[in-house]
């Protein structure tokens, strides 16, 4: 492993800034190869006493500084690879500094960099410090003027956060661009464009009447591809009018697409700059999904505007404050768009699939975690999707309306200023009145809880008890704080229908406080079948899952969407899960199964229900069991899918006829469920004797969009003959090469292509002129989509994949640290494994033995390797 171990900060020890920052005035000077940097801090000790000053600072080459206009000589301050310290400086002073980066070679994409013709920049978490020395940590909020300037020709467009207020032209072909942000924030929130880009422009009308330019920025190719991400933007901005009574609070709303982005958006104030898979769309380069991410994540980082931005956090341990909450809300636009029920059913699918297993393994943390080696680390699906879980708890334990006024309460106490997770919370406890006390135990508590219930039904007295044990089961980490605080919704299915509650609503909401309670529901006539868990009102497991036959009462009779979805994976898992097949359960699914298929459940749910559960959720409920065998699930859940292709075989012919859409494409609620039933029809023609795909060269040659022609392209390259699939791989690259977008799903389409030889393709495809090692687009469509989605081809028994796998993140861990870590994560979970498991702690000890490797991977493989 690498010389000298990397620092572990704690939240333990966090302290107030020793100084604050009033205000920045920055200046760029943009060249090709280099740029300079001047900084003024406007500076005040914060805390009285003799601290020198401290700040961060990396990859900087420091041309001056200067303390009120005084040059510093060198032994006046001393520069190490992370920071500048000038150890006397007075209460109140001005420090200049003037620094030269290259953006042209950054290729963390962290900082100021360069991505295709255009600079754009990173700062979220510590990205600041790569542009000047600063202390670049969130409670630091000052006011930013920002100077820019560059080439005229090479950068006609040049943005910062806030408002333009000035602007000229200069000698040499040069321009410049002065941009002030009326509102203070933290430097993570910095951001700055400079380019040659196309804008589209269209406006908003506040509901105060005020009108917002809002200006999306691509290149001049993708000028048609923007009305979908304004569109959006706006129905965003109306919804936080409408739900949190949130008003845009600048006259100006950009944002940038960029090719080269490590994650999805960034929510820089006023300049949100997007990676361009999460803002261009149109039918030929977008999916359904694609229509529905852009629409989320637009909101997402608009809807930042004031979680996170406004209130931001205190330090990065509270991360999940700005993300769960954000996340929560954006959900809920989502939810109040579309449809409410579909909506709930994916994330739950996501966060089962996925945040289960990081909380059952080495990587598990609490939503607020407690230490971390590099904050770019925990951008985790516990942060952000448990943490949002946490954030509907509380909307579920105070109802809509108290939430609601806990959430105006936050926003106004704590306006401008850098908060905790704690502050949230005590915003809700305001509001309602409530002790929340045992509630906050959710953000230090890692792992999933467990509830185990018995129901106990009496007869005579028309009685039925349920008794409710929450534990959660040891995760290696932390020890248990106690029992969870949370809401168990639930009804009762009696004689085929929920029974209505006292309340009159057929739901009842418990609250959980203790290891062991029971609940008592009088005047129920028969015995009941419970429905627990009504719309995933908690984040845990419940055990024992229902019978088969009370499954089948939930199906068809429970009015809750989440509980019928829920109820139709469980049979289906617990039928692939069976030790031995017997044909009367089989026929019996069957029925279950065909009922769903031919009941009025709107398209889209009836899709959901119908999809069999992925197989990482059934890797996640094996390894409750013990250990995982993605081969034996593999072959069990296509063994399903034939069967049921075969005893449909007619209703799947009839269905992808009746399914076609004939209006133009629009990405509507009714023409996407009606997509996704055809292509659920066309899955399982694939499966059927007469496999001649026919249908899908039809599907692909008559498509007027993306999601059909990956649908047909799927059943082709999946289920096609050697020629088949050579010959649909080699038309759909010639029909879109030029389309980037649409060429990262064919690298994934032959990437995750269920077979062995997949690794081969994928090593093959790295040498190909579509894919480039510095775009994290291509290598998450390509390596990153072989690993984490292709099993077969991933956990190949010699351990090709492996290899594959490791060798991309050794090649990019220098220059991209955050990236490769990232795509480390299918071999973290390498103990629950049946097979492979030498061969993956191979891999990881490969990376650890690395000289010069990066802190992200660092911490990585070490918390892996030395986890449980
Ligand atoms: N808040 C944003 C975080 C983000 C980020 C973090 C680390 C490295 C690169 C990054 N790009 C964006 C995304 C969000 O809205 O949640
Ligand atoms: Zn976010």
């Amino acid at each position: 492993m690498r010389d000298g171990v990397p620092q572990t900060i704690f939240r333990k020890d966090y302290r107030a800034p020793d100084f604050s920052v009033e205000q920045i005035d920055l200046y760029f000077d943009i060249r090709a190869g280099y740029t300079t940097v001047r900084a003024t801090l406007d500076m005040v000790r914060a805390v009285p006493g003799h601290a020198p000053l401290v700040l961060d600072g990396v990859e900087l080459v420091l041309e001056s500084v200067a303390i009120d206009g005084v040059s510093l000589a060198e032994s006046d301050y001393s520069v190490t690879p992370e920071t500048l310290v000038i150890s006397k400086v007075p209460d109140r002073f001005k420090l200049e500094t003037q620094v030269r980066i290259a953006p042209e070679t950054n290729t963390s994409l962290e900082g100021l960099y360069r991505s295709q013709s255009s600079y754009s920049t990173q700062c979220e978490a510590e990205g600041f410090r790569k542009i000047t020395y600063y202390p670049d940590r969130p409670d630091v909020l000052a006011l930013f003027n920002v100077t820019i300037e560059a080439d005229r020709e090479a950068c006609p467009v040049l943005l910062s956060n806030g408002n333009l207020i000035d602007s000229g032209v200069l000698d040499n072909r040069r321009h410049r661009a002065v941009w002030q942000d009326p509102w203070p924030k933290p430097s993570y929130l910095f951001a700055l464009v400079a380019g040659d880009l196309a804008c589209v422009e269209d406006t908003f009308v506040t509901r105060s009447g005020k009108p917002v330019a809002l200006r999306v920025y691509v290149e001049e190719k993708d000028r048609d591809f923007c009305a979908h991400a304004i569109e959006s933007l706006k129905r965003s901005m109306r919804w936080d009018e409408e739900v949190y009574g949130l008003e845009y609070d600048l006259e100006l709303f950009n944002i940038v697409a960029v090719d080269d982005f490590n994650m999805g958006a960034m929510e820089n104030k006023s300049l949100n700059i997007f990676n361009t898979s999460c803002v261009l769309a149109s039918p030929d380069i977008t999916t359904d999904a694609g229509y529905q991410r852009i629409e989320s994540i637009v909101a997402h980082e608009y809807f930042h505007n004031f979680s996170g931005n406004r209130v931001t956090c205190r330090d990065w341990f509270q991360l999940s404050l700005k993300e769960g909450f954000t996340v929560f809300r954006d959900a809920e636009f989502t939810s109040d768009m579309h449809s409410r029920g579909v909506k709930r059913v994916e994330d739950v699918a996501f966060l089962r699939a996925h945040q289960f297993a990081e909380d059952a393994g080495p990587l598990a943390h609490p939503v607020r975690p407690d230490s971390f080696i590099e904050i770019s680390n925990f951008y985790t699906t516990t942060v952000y999707e448990k943490g949002a879980e946490v954030v509907r708890m509380l909307h579920t334990l105070l109802g809509a309306e108290v939430f609601q006024r806990g959430a105006t309460h936050y926003f106004e106490t704590y306006d401008g200023q850098a908060v905790t997770c704690d502050d949230f919370v005590d915003a809700m406890e305001v509001a309602s009145g409530r002790d929340l006390s045992q509630f906050r135990r959710w953000y230090s508590q890692p792992g999933t809880p467990l509830l185990t219930v018995t129901g106990d039904y009496d007869g005579d007295s028309s009685r039925y008890r349920l008794t409710v044990e929450q534990s959660n089961p040891a995760v290696g980490v932390a020890s248990e704080v106690g029992p969870l605080h949370m809401p168990l919704a639930l009804g009762l299915v009696v004689d085929g229908a929920p029974m209505t509650m006292p309340s009159g609503a057929t739901t009842a909401v418990v609250e959980l406080t203790e290891p062991r309670q029971t609940f008592v529901f009088d005047g129920v006539e028969s015995e009941p079948v419970p429905a627990l868990l009504r719309g995933f009102s908690a984040p845990v497991r419940v055990s024992p899952e229902p019978d088969i036959d009370q499954l089948r009462v939930l199906m068809a009779a429970d009015d809750d969407p989440f509980v019928r979805w829920d109820a139709a994976q469980s049979y289906a898992a617990q039928l692939m899960e069976a030790t031995v097949a017997d044909d009367e359960s089989e026929s019996a699914f069957l029925d279950a199964y065909g009922q769903v298929m031919a009941s009025d459940l709107d398209p889209a749910m009836k899709a959901q229900t119908l999809i069999l559960p992925s197989e990482d959720y059934l890797a996640d409920r094996a390894a409750q069991r013990g250990l995982v065998d993605v081969h034996s699930i593999h072959e069990r859940r296509e063994r399903l899918k034939q069967m049921i292709a075969r005893s449909f075989a007619e209703e799947w012919s009839e269905w992808f006829a009746r399914y076609a859409v004939t209006a133009a494409y629009e990405p509507s609620a009714e023409q996407i469920g009606h997509r996704a039933l055809r292509h659920l029809a066309a899955d399982y023609l694939c499966y059927t004797d007469a496999i001649d795909l026919e249908f899908a060269e039809h599907l692909y040659a008559h498509a007027d969009n993306l999601t059909d022609r990956l649908a047909a392209a799927r059943c082709l390259i999946n289920h096609g003959s050697d020629l088949q699939r050579e010959r649909m791989v080699e038309r759909f690259y010639e029909d879109w090469k030029q389309q980037a977008l649409v060429v990262n799903a064919w690298l994934s389409l032959q990437a995750t292509r269920p077979h062995d030889d997949a690794v081969e393709t994928v090593a093959q495809l790295r040498n190909h002129p579509a894919f480039d090692w510095r775009n994290p687009n291509k290598l998450r469509s390509l390596v990153g989509a072989m690993a984490g989605r292709n099993a077969i081809a991933f956990h190949r028994a010699d351990g090709a994949g492996y290899t594959l796998l490791t060798d991309t993140v050794i090649a990019i861990q220098k220059a991209n640290p955050q990236m490769a870590a990232g795509m480390l994560s299918p071999l973290t979970r390498f103990r629950r494994y049946a097979h492979g498991v030498d061969l993956m702690r191979g891999q990881l000890e490969r990376v650890a033995a690395i000289d010069d490797l990066s802190r992200d991977v660092f911490e990585v493989v070490q918390r892996t390797l030395d986890g449980h």
